[in-house]
Formats: structure tokens, C-alpha cells, sequence
């Protein structure tokens, strides 16, 4: 390994190399060497000013996200920058940090403790630390508003996204954009002030307002915290933490820092949080795999379908560069889907995402057709019909004879046979599923299903597009429901156990929104549209065991023509803007349902109905990991943070019932088997894992050591 930081001379520049690929974290010994080096630098007379650039892609990333782990488990002591960063401040000799890539967290700290900051035009500036459910450990809190002022740090502090160095310089975070050879560029820059006296940014304090103007700055912040990111705590330690830059003195405002960054630090929060960064990274890496399988290249899509499904995955083409022909059987409805895609980019250009210039080019790139003209040239084509395996085969068969022998067939389904669809073709090899997830061109998840005799290539191929269409893709096997829809039948099922057996809609909604859930499993079918679950159940019904109870309150709200938001009533009614509220109707419908169950209602707390809802969900995951069709338990995470709402400060189901103690969570399921029969049967993985004291992370590792 070569050295993590390195010094050389550039006439009378004194440069400072950090060179730990893929992201130059402060990983042990990085801030040790740029220590040394500054002060080897101050001793030596021929160098008038320093220059700190990072090698490879990026300036420092943040601190090493693998060692905060060691630091909660108390392997390794607390990680302090401070001393590096005084030293960096303190020195007689200018300091000018050079950005390029993602100066993030710790990276943004040590450059603020640098005199001067230059970037290259494309850089981003950020301290993202809040998605990892810490703060700003580093003065990134006290320094941020001495340059940038008060609300951009509390902006970028508290909701962690990142500025683009043009934004950087206008706050004054940057004093120079590079335009060309950064190194030349700073170099020259350094020369420039080599003779003045280095200015300190913890001594600026011209930016930080005053009471009476930060008072409702900080009042709109919390509020917007609370709604945006509720549950979490770490949002709004990082607005306490920069109100204090603006009461107390630099020194204090450090200290108070220190006290919130290790509160974070230490909490469950963070820890699940941690856990999803590296678990959305981790779900790439496909045992029997390697990460030098060939991929097929994909410059030409098609899509089949212009509903929502289809016009959303042609909108994922086209926003990552990509021509997609957009197929649709009848004009009508082909205009529809259309018209929603134009709808959706003209949301984005009025909420300020993206220019008109930038959704004129991606709708150019979209064909909206009613042939299959153009189908020969695509290199993946994605079908998106009515969920019916008959049109399914259908289309895999019209598709077979026209699309070119290297082109991948992509369905997205959501719980249909992969194999059976593919047999339909000749080519079961190029078959495979890429579901998405409703609204497809949002939802981050894409569950890539794989065939029996799906090929690596195809697989290989479909994770890289997921990361070119700004997805994460998850690997599953091929089930009924695959993963993320096999989980959620339980979970629904318990749901509306719960309101037969005396639990209120909206109680059975609000408890589990209050756990986190971006919104309660009654309301979310609502929305889905409770018909789609009637369809399904009623193709399934002769593979229902009999005598195993089943909900009854839906099929009978959809005899009524109750779908659900699309009818103006379902669980609840809906005014003209689709406000629900409880609707007493439904209340007598389910208690004449309890009553021919010969169910005795009874009062039921919140607690029982977020353990009934979400161990149902683990449970099921539990099987599905037993069964293979699932790699990991943090890819069942993983598909729950990006695909169903579940709250990310939980870290996912599985991460949460490993907090809560896999014993307790196999009691209780033990418990529920007892009371309501076999549905509740114990996974043998869980029933083993909990026996032998292990979290489902252990399960991971084992697997993959
Ligand atoms: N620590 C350790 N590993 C990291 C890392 C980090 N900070 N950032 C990335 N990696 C690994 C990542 O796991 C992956 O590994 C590889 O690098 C490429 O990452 C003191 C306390 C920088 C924008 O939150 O946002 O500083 O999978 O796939 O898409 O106050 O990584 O190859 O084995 O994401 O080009 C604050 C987190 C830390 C930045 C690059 N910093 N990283 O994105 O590549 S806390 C962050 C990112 C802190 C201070 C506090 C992104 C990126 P592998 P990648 P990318």
C-alpha cells in the first residue's frame, strides 16, 4: 500500500497529497499524515504557503464511515479532528485546500480549516452526516455559518445535501472555481497569497447574524426537519448544533458540537442508518458473479405499455440519457401516457428539479408509438402490460420473433412466474424481471428477478442499468411475490386481521405510521387500489388451504365498488382533494364480518399492532433467506427502505427485529402461533438465530465469509 500522504514541492508551494483510493476517507493514519506534513511544511523555510489535494477522483470524502463501528462497540477510541484542524488553522504558512469530487463531511471540515478553498467547477461540497443519523463531528457546524452564513449551513447541516461548487463560491465557502489543471491552478492561487497574513475562518463572525434574525431561521428549520425527516433525531441536533455557533464563542460552540455529534453517534438511529448506507452497496455484490462479468451494452430501449408502470420506466430511460420507443396498443391510451409523462416532467421543472431545456431533451428521447417498429434495435425491452400471465405470454412471444438475439427482455411483473414467461421465448437466458416500484420514475427500488436460466451477463447487465437509471437493484429468486410483495402479504394480511378484531382503521394506520411507515397499510391499499388485491386473491383462490382463515373486510368493501381512493371509498371515505377521513360504514361492515367470523372484538393497543404487522414481515423474510430467493437479510432491508417506506433511522425489518432482540421477536411470534394458528408458524432461521443469540447481521457474515 502505498503512502496515505505524501509531500512534495512546487517551487515555494508546499503540496499535500492524500492518496487512500476509492474516496480518500480519514481513515487511521490519513489525519495523522496531513498533520505531520503541515508541520514539516511550517519548519520548512523555502515553503511561503501549502496546497492540500486529494489524488484520484476526489478530495477527502468524510471520515472512514467502517471505523464508527469499532468506536460504538469501544475497539477503537473516539474519533477527534480537532487537533488536525487547529494545527491547519494555526499555521503561520497559508493553507489552500483544492477540491475536486465530493469534499463530504470531514472532508468539508478539514477544508474549512484550511485559509483558502479552491475547486474545480464540477466539485460538490456537502455534510451529509445527518443521512447517516450523525452530525458534523468536526467544527463543520461552527465554521460552516462563519463562512456561509447561517441558513445555508443550517441547510446543508440539517438536511445534508450537498452544494455544487458554483453555489460554494457564491456563498463564499470557495474563494476560487479552477478552471483546468486543479493543482496548477491552486498552486498559482497559493503563490498569490503567500505573502498575507492566513485568515481564520473560526475568527470570522461577520456571517452569523443576530438573535432576533436566526430566531425564525432556525424555528422553519426544526419545523421542516420534523415533517421531512420525522422520527429522526439527528436533523435537528445539527440545527442546535449551528444555533450554538451563533450564541456562544467558537471554542463553546465546538464543545457543544461534540456533546450532540456523540449522542448521535451512539444511537440506534445511527447505527441502522450506517447500516443502509453500506447495505445499498452491499446488495451489488451477487455471490457467482464477479464484478468483471461482461455486461451487454444498452443504448436503445423499448417499452411495452404506456400505463403508469410503463411511462414511468420509459421516463427512468430517458432520464438517464437513454432513447426508449414507448409502445401502447390504441391511440387513446397511448396519449394518456403520454400526457402523464409530460405531466410529471412539467411537476419537476415547476418544483425547480430541472430546467425546461433539460424535459424538452428527455421527452425527445421517449417514441411513443402504437407498432412494433424500432423493437429490432433495442437492446433491452421492457414489458409493462396488465398484470395477466395470458397477455404476458402473449408479448414474450411477439417479442421473441422480433427483438435481436442479444436483447434483453425485461418483465415487470410484480408476482408472476419469471420462468413461465420465459418459456414462452427461445431465448429463457435473455428473460429476466425488473420490477419497479409505483411511481416508477421515483422509487428508488428496482427487484431484479432472476429466471432459472437467467444468464450471468443478464443479471450483470440489469445491476449496472439500475445504477445508470439512479436504482438500487436488488437480486432475487423467482416465488410468488419475489421478496418485497412475498413480506408485504403478511404484513396486509395482519393489518386487517387487526380491524376484525376490534382494532379502528385508522388506529391500526396510525400506529404504524407512527413507528415510521411513510404511510399505514390500510390508507396504502387504498391508494393501490384495493381491487388489485381482489384480482389477485380471486386467481389464487384454489390455492388457498381450506378452513386457514383469510381477511374478509376487503373483498367485501370491493362487492360494494369500495376500491379505494380511485372510487371515493375504501377503508375510509375521500373528499374531492382525496382527504380520507373514517367512515362509520366501514366500521359496520367489519363488525358484521367479526360477527359471521364469530370474532369477539376486543380493544387492542399499538404495540400488539406493530409487532402483529411488522414480525409478520420479518417472519416471511426469515423464509424467504431460508429459501434462497433472498442473498442477505440486508437486502430484504434494502428492499424496504427504497420500495415501501419503511423508516430508514430502523435500518429495515430485519435490522429492526435484530434491535429489538431476535429472542423477544421469536417469542412473540411463538405467542402469535399460539393465539391465531399456523400462518403464524416461526421461521426455522429465526427460531435457530434467536436460539443461538445471533442477529440476522451475523446471518450475513456467515454467509458471506
Ligand atoms: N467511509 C468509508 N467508505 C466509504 C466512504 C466513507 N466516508 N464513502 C464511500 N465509501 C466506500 C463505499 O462504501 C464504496 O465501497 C466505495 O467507497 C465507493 O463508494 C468527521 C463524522 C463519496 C459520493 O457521508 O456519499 O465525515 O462498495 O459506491 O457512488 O464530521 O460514497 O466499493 O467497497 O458510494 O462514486 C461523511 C459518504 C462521513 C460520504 C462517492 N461522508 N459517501 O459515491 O461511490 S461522516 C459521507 C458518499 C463524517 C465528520 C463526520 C459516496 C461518494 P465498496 P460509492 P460513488
Amino acid at each position: 500500500m502505498g503512502e496515505l500522504v505524501r509531500f512534495s514541492l512546487d517551487g515555494e508551494i508546499g503540496v499535500i497529497t492524500i492518496d487512500n483510493p476509492p474516496v480518500n476517507a480519514l481513515s487511521p493514519g490519513v489525519p495523522e499524515g496531513i498533520g505531520t506534513l503541515i508541520e514539516q511544511a511550517c519548519r520548512n523555510d523555502s515553503v511561503r504557503a501549502i496546497v492540500v489535494i486529494g489524488a484520484g477522483r476526489t478530495f477527502i470524502a468524510g471520515a472512514d464511515i467502517k471505523e464508527f463501528g469499532k468506536i460504538t462497540a469501544g475497539q477503537r477510541p473516539r474519533l477527534t479532528l480537532h487537533p488536525l484542524l487547529n494545527a491547519i488553522e494555526n499555521s503561520p504558512k497559508p493553507v489552500v485546500m483544492a477540491i475536486h469530487g465530493t469534499a463530504f463531511g470531514g472532508g468539508l471540515e478539514v477544508a474549512m480549516s484550511g485559509h483558502y478553498r479552491v475547486a474545480a467547477q464540477d466539485a460538490q461540497v456537502g455534510q451529509p452526516e445527518v443521512k447517516l443519523g450523525i452530525i458534523p463531528g468536526a467544527a463543520g457546524t461552527q465554521r460552516l455559518p462563519r463562512l456561509a452564513g447561517v441558513a445555508r449551513a443550517v441547510e446543508m447541516c440539517a438536511f445534508g445535501e450537498p452544494v455544487s461548487a458554483t453555489v460554494a463560491f457564491a456563498d463564499g465557502i470557495v474563494d476560487r472555481i479552477i478552471d483546468g489543471d486543479l493543482l496548477a491552478g491552486a498552486v498559482a492561487f497559493a503563490r498569490e497569497i503567500a505573502g498575507i497574513a492566513p485568515p481564520k475562518p473560526s475568527e470570522r463572525t461577520g456571517k452569523l447574524g443576530d438573535a432576533a434574525a436566526n430566531a425564525p431561521l432556525f424555528a422553519s428549520a426544526r419545523e421542516r426537519a420534523r415533517k421531512t425527516k420525522r422520527g429522526w433525531m439527528a436533523p435537528l441536533a445539527a440545527i442546535d448544533a449551528v444555533e450554538a455557533a451563533t450564541t456562544l464563542s467558537f471554542a463553546e460552540g465546538c464543545a457543544k458540537e461534540a456533546d450532540l455529534f456523540q449522542q448521535c453517534l451512539f444511537s440506534d438511529q445511527s447505527k441502522a442508518l450506517i447500516h443502509a448506507f453500506f447495505g445499498e452497496r452491499a446488495v451489488n455484490k451477487i455471490p457467482g458473479i464477479p464484478k468483471e462479468t461482461s455486461t451487454l451494452p444498452i443504448r436503445r430501449a423499448a417499452v411495452v405499455g404506456a400505463g403508469t408502470m410503463g411511462g414511468g420506466i420509459a421516463m427512468n430511460y430517458a432520464n438517464a440519457g437513454i432513447p426508449v420507443v414507448l409502445k401502447e396498443t390504441a391511440q387513446e391510451a397511448l396519449d394518456r401516457g403520454m400526457a402523464t409523462i409530460r405531466r410529471n416532467y412539467a411537476n419537476s421543472v415547476k418544483n425547480g428539479r430541472f430546467s425546461q431545456a433539460v424535459m424538452d431533451k428527455r421527452l425527445a428521447l421517449i417514441t411513443p408509438q402504437l407498432t412494433y417498429d424500432g423493437f429490432e434495435n433495442a437492446d433491452i425491452i421492457a414489458e409493462a402490460v396488465f398484470e395477466g400471465m395470458a397477455l404476458k405470454k402473449e408479448v414474450f412471444a411477439e417479442l421473441d420473433k422480433i427483438a435481436k438475439p442479444d436483447a434483453i427482455l425485461a418483465s415487470n411483473t410484480s408476482t408472476l412466474d419469471i420462468d413461465e414467461i420465459a418459456r414462452t421465448t427461445s431465448r429463457p437466458h435473455m428473460v429476466i424481471g425488473h420490477h419497479y416500484f409505483s411511481p416508477a420514475n421515483v422509487m428508488r427500488l428496482l427487484e431484479i428477478v432472476r429466471g432459472a436460466e437467467t444468464s450471468n451477463e443478464v443479471i450483470a447487465t440489469s445491476m449496472a442499468l439500475a445504477k445508470k437509471l439512479n436504482k438500487v437493484g436488488v437480486l432475487v429468486g423467482n416465488c410468488r411475490g419475489f421478496a418485497g410483495n412475498r413480506m408485504l402479504g403478511p404484513y396486509g394480511r395482519e393489518a386487517q386481521f387487526l380491524v376484525e378484531e376490534g382494532a379502528p382503521v385508522d388506529a391500526v394506520d396510525r400506529a404504524l405510521y407512527e413507528f415510521g411507515m411513510a404511510m399505514g397499510p390500510l390508507a396504502m391499499n387504498d391508494l393501490a387500489g384495493l381491487d388489485v388485491g381482489w384480482r389477485i386473491r380471486k386467481e389464487y383462490q384454489h390455492l388457498e388451504k381450506p378452513g386457514l382463515r383469510q381477511p374478509r373486510v376487503a373483498d367485501r368493501l370491493c362487492e360494494l365498488g369500495r376500491y379505494g381512493q380511485k372510487t371515493g371509498a375504501g377503508y375510509y371515505k375521500y373528499d374531492e382533494n382525496r382527504k380520507a377521513s373514517p367512515d362509520p360504514e366501514v366500521t359496520a361492515i367489519i363488525e358484521e364480518v367479526a360477527k359471521e367470523q364469530g370474532i369477539v372484538r376486543r380493544e387492542i393497543d399499538a404495540g400488539e399492532i406493530v409487532e402483529r404487522t411488522i414480525y409478520a414481515l420479518v417472519n416471511e423474510g426469515a423464509k424467504i433467506l431460508e429459501e434462497g430467493i433472498a442473498l442477505r437479510a440486508v437486502d430484504l432491508d434494502i428492499i424496504y427502505l427504497t420500495g415501501y417506506g419503511f423508516p430508514a433511522f430502523r435500518g429495515g425489518p430485519m435490522w429492526y427485529a435484530s434491535t429489538v432482540g431476535l429472542a423477544k421477536v421469536h417469542e412473540r411470534i411463538c405467542s402469535f402461533h399460539g393465539i391465531h394458528g399456523e400462518k403464524w408458524e416461526p421461521a426455522p432461521l429465526l427460531a435457530r438465530l434467536a436460539a443461538q443469540g445471533k442477529t440476522f447481521e451475523d446471518f450475513d457474515k456467515e454467509k458471506s465469509a
